[in-house]
């Protein structure tokens, strides 16, 4: 097996061509595609930009909202002294799910949107010649996948996305796909674990490959060589290291070689920061100092591309956060383009990396009507569906560790968000989840998930598996909003003195609050969507958070506005942005830089 995950680099030993550009592109609501030969040639005359959803290119609402099979086609050229390599198509994501085909033959299946896969066409593509590759993709939603959702029909026939989770179903080839030529002998993953010592730092590392001949590591601090070591497990010791810090990144340069005589097989290189990052007497400690978090939920989302990679959008999206003295985000709710982790590497921000596990509960209204903590509702975990969904998030999870486990801005995962955790089946499902992410990271990171707002201290029945407690709250919006603010202050602080007595030593943080806000609407006094509401609430909210010591961090919901399904609920979907969807500030964003560019680092770092 040559499964890896390793991100696509140009070396001594490998090479790479991007794909991205215009495709060709055409829906197929009969999923007629296959048989009508399709992959060999598609007939359609419609263009289509890789990386991007499709959705918001259309004018016409069909295609906009079109659920079913659609298909991409491309070409590419294999040059002639790729031959005796492994040739490999890499994806960064296509979602939901992908056929890949070459030349018309069938080379990769995937299902999940969120993530990479390859396939190898080594005996596939004719040298010194294109080839036709054609994708056959597929965003219709179930109950057994992540996200989770249900595919509804119309009166006309046309299938309908019905997501059980508050963001548009954007589909596509949402991430850079590249051709790759490979050493048939070659470095497929590696893993790294940090200590700190007197004198520097020590790394412990793990590499795999698919052949026997011997790995040595080296390590780079710009062109000066550092450490070295040699095997495929190892330690390299760094003197004097300097330590990847918040806002203060600092990379260095790993080399992996595999070495035949004095030939070089294969060549990989990545950039890792040296870090620790552990929880002790209910802190997080970053290289063993306290580090209180603040910032960002977070969607892969904007104008016109939808959720398709967009470098200029992740550049001004750092910016902001920077701006406005943000240090952490979660990857709500999936994982995100690996590009955008590589930001965060350079840029000092840590990241709470989140599987796609979300809307496993019945409806989106579920979050409205709170009765999950009464027994009224049947849990999501005890269906006929329910192995063939862990089976799934399983895999989910194990491709996310599996890909991330090296970038030193990742600190913690979180492997489900607002699950319905008050049903007896709760804990079954999450023990092996929270097990298996113990057993894939080198790192041993933090576990968590996020507990909906009915999920309270004495009925969330998953709680217990977290390392850290993880709640979304919105005291002051969904429960007791507008005029009565007050009562919702009140009800909070009851709320938390219910969590102080079961945390047991842990940290709590709040990985969602916030209002809706029309960007824009001023009111005085203030009505809920107002600028002055959002503040008010924001205010109340804080001091609350402020109030308890076991509070170590608060990521608003959300940093921008972004896209949802049309409802009653949504104007031109949800307006929780503290910048609105153009990256503009709202007057909330000033109430953020304020808070926190004069919160010390280390904000409530002792114990009161
Ligand atoms: C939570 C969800 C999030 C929603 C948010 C909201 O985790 O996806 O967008 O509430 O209602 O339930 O704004």
């Amino acid at each position: 097996m040559n499964r890896s995950l390793l991100y696509p680099r140009a070396t001594t030993t490998r090479r790479l061509i991007g794909l991205d550009g215009m495709w060709r592109f055409s829906f197929d609501p009969e999923s007629k595609g296959v048989e009508a030969g399709w992959a060999l040639d598609l007939p359609s005359s419609l263009s289509m930009p890789v990386p991007a959803s499709f959705c918001d290119l259309f004018t016409d609402k069909a295609s906009r909202e079109y659920c079913g099979d659609f298909w991409y086609e491309t070409s590419f050229f294999v040059p002639a002294e790729w031959s005796g390599w492994d040739i490999v198509l890499r994806f960064g994501s296509v979602t939901h799910r992908a056929r890949v085909f070459v030349n018309g033959v069938e080379v990769a299946q995937h299902e999940g949107g969120f993530l990479p896969f390859d396939a190898t066409v080594t005996n596939i593509v004719r040298y010194n010649q294109f080839n036709k590759l054609s994708v056959l993709a597929n965003n219709e939603l179930s109950e057994t996948m992540l996200p989770a959702g249900t595919t509804c029909t119309l009166a006309d026939g046309r299938k309908i996305a019905a997501p059980y989770f508050d963001f548009y179903n954007y589909a596509g080839i949402h991430r850079p796909v590249w051709l790759m030529a490979l050493p048939k002998e070659r470095v497929l993953d590696y893993s790294t674990r940090y200590r700190l010592t007197e004198t520097g730092a020590e790394i412990d590392y793990t590499v795999s490959t698919n052949g026997p001949h011997p790995v040595t590591v080296e390590l780079y601090d710009g062109t000066t060589r550092v450490a070295e070591s040699s095997g495929t497990t190892g330690t390299l010791v760094v003197k004097n290291a300097r330590l990847w810090n918040v806002h203060a990144a600092y990379l260095y340069d790993l080399v992996i070689r595999i070495h035949e005589g004095s030939a070089v097989v294969d060549e990989y290189l990545d950039r890792i920061g040296i870090r620790t990052f552990e929880i002790r007497h209910g802190r997080f400690l970053l290289n063993g100092s306290p580090v209180y978090l603040r910032g960002f939920g977070r969607h892969e989302d904007a104008d016109i591309r939808g959720r398709g990679l967009d470098l200029p959008t992740v550049k001004r999206d750092f910016e902001l956060m920077k701006w406005i003295g943000a240090n952490c985000f979660r990857t709500s709710h999936y994982p995100y383009a690996e590009e955008i982790y590589q930001m965060a590497d350079e840029e000092g921000f840590l990241i709470i990396d989140e599987v796609p596990a979300v809307g496993f509960m019945q409806s989106t209204a579920n979050f409205l009507a709170a009765n999950q903590g009464n027994g009224r509702q049947q849990g999501f975990f005890e269906k006929e569906t329910t192995p063939a969904l862990l089976k799934n998030h399983k895999a989910a999870l194990t491709d996310m560790i599996d890909r991330d486990k090296n970038h030193p801005s990742v600190i913690a995962w979180s492997l489900l968000n607002e699950p319905q955790c008050t049903s007896a089946g709760t804990e079954e499902y999450f023990k092996p989840l929270f097990e298996l992410a113990r057993r894939l990271d080198p790192q041993k990171r933090p576990r968590t998930y996020t507990v909906l707002m009915t999920s309270l201290p004495d009925t969330s029945k998953g709680q217990r598996f977290a390392d850290f407690v993880s709640l979304n709250r919105y005291y002051g919006w969904y429960v007791l909003g507008g005029a009565g603010l007050a009562d919702a202050e009140a009800a909070f602080h009851h709320e938390m003195d219910g969590w102080a007595k079961v945390l047991h030593g842990r940290p709590l943080i709040f990985t969602e609050y916030g209002t809706d806000n029309l960007s824009g609407a001023h009111k005085l006094p203030s009505v809920m969507w107002s600028a002055e509401y959002q503040n008010e609430y924001l205010e109340m909210t804080h001091a609350v958070f402020d109030h308890y010591d076991f509070v170590q961090g608060e990521l608003v919901w959300n940093f921008a506005d972004f896209q949802t399904t049309e409802g009653i609920l949504r104007v031109d979907g949800n307006k929780k942005g503290i910048f609105t969807r153009q990256r503009q500030p709202k007057d909330a964003a000033y109430l953020f830089r304020k808070r926190w560019t004069t919160l010390p680092v280390d904000f409530k770092k002792r114990k009161k």
